[in-house]
């Protein structure tokens, strides 16, 4: 069987998570039209008759501004260290620049096989696939060019087929059945913070955090208490919203989430609490789950 572990990087927001969430057929990460919606490591697995992919979700490369963002690229970085293959993710639609092929690059000088799925074909002109995939090779990338639509499910197989023989001929690294390394607790810190990704303005959600201090199941209803961490008083202000409306509805849609999640009811307490410069606080970012390592 062809089994091992594949690193999916690219530029944050080009939609790596949704690309592994179609892959795996669950969504194992949260995705938003936000950059920087990852912030960790995420496992998702697939298995299939040829083998086992465990692909690595990361968190996309940006401009490095606090603790938090240096994290977070040390975390990607030390995955693309540690895999069999790496699957870059462009964004298709967005065209090709210099810090596009510069980046490429840099991924195809460390000896992995790499490929690059091509993505968002779905919101881009025909012809301009092929223009990019000449202007890739002219500027010396020699690596084969998968164009996709994850949004759409457009041409995975080939996709699937190829990521499949990049991988070692070994016995699958995890039991069938599981699809992520994460846990449900997480899962449910991510849910929270995606609905706050959709529904603010950028600033809120880059500086809010989720820290879950209590999950709990009794008689089949799981008891969730939450704190949105967040760095400004007037963010909080915004957060909860006039008579508490902003808060009750992003709670109210993160815990249908929740409950479709864990498959029961769901009784969610969130509480908004200020924490300044909380993204430059190296202990505190180690409370949150923020390590940068594995
Ligand atoms: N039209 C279209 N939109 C897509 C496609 N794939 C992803 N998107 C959208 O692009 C945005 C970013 O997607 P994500 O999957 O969160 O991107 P990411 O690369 O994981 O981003 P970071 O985690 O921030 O690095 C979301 O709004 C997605 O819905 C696609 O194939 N077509
Ligand atoms: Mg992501």
């Amino acid at each position: 069987m062809r089994c091992g572990t594949v690193a999916v990087i690219g530029k944050a927001n080009a939609g790596k998570s949704t690309l592994v969430n179609v892959l795996v057929g669950e969504k194992v990460a949260i995705v938003s039209p936000k950059p920087q919606t990852t912030r960790d490591r995420i496992l998702g697995i697939l298995n299939r008759e040829e083998g086992q992919i465990v692909f690595a979700d990361t968190p996309g490369f940006y401009r490095r501004r606090n603790e938090l963002t240096s994290l977070m690229m040390r975390t990607t970085e030390n995955t693309a260290k540690e895999v069999d293959a790496i699957v870059f993710v462009h964004d298709g639609h967005k065209g090709i620049e210099p810090s596009d092929v510069a980046l490429m690059k840099k991924y195809s000088e460390m000896g992995l096989p790499m490929l690059i799925a091509y993505t968002k074909t779905d919101i881009m002109p025909e012809e301009q696939i092929p223009a990019d995939i000449k202007k890739l090779f002219e500027a010396g990338i020699e690596r084969d060019v998968f164009p996709v639509s994850a949004r759409k499910g457009k041409n995975l197989k080939p996709l699937l087929k190829a990521i499949f023989e990049m991988l070692p001929e070994e016995e699958p690294l995890y039991p069938e059945g599981i699809v992520s390394d994460k846990s449900e607790k997480f899962m449910v810190a991510e849910i929270m913070r995606e609905k706050i990704l959709l529904k603010y303005d950028q600033e809120i959600p880059h500086g809010a955090a989720i820290s879950v201090n209590r999950f709990e199941e009794i008689d089949g209803v799981y008891h969730i208490d939450l704190d949105i961490i967040c760095e400004k008083k007037n963010h909080k202000a915004i957060l909860i919203g006039k008579q508490g409306k902003a808060l009750k509805e992003t709670a109210s849609f993160a815990r249908q989430d929740m409950e479709k999640l864990l498959g029961k009811k769901v009784y969610l307490t969130v509480f908004v609490k200020v924490s300044e410069d909380w993204r430059d606080r190296g202990k505190l970012l180690r409370e949150l789950g923020y390590s940068g390592e594995e």
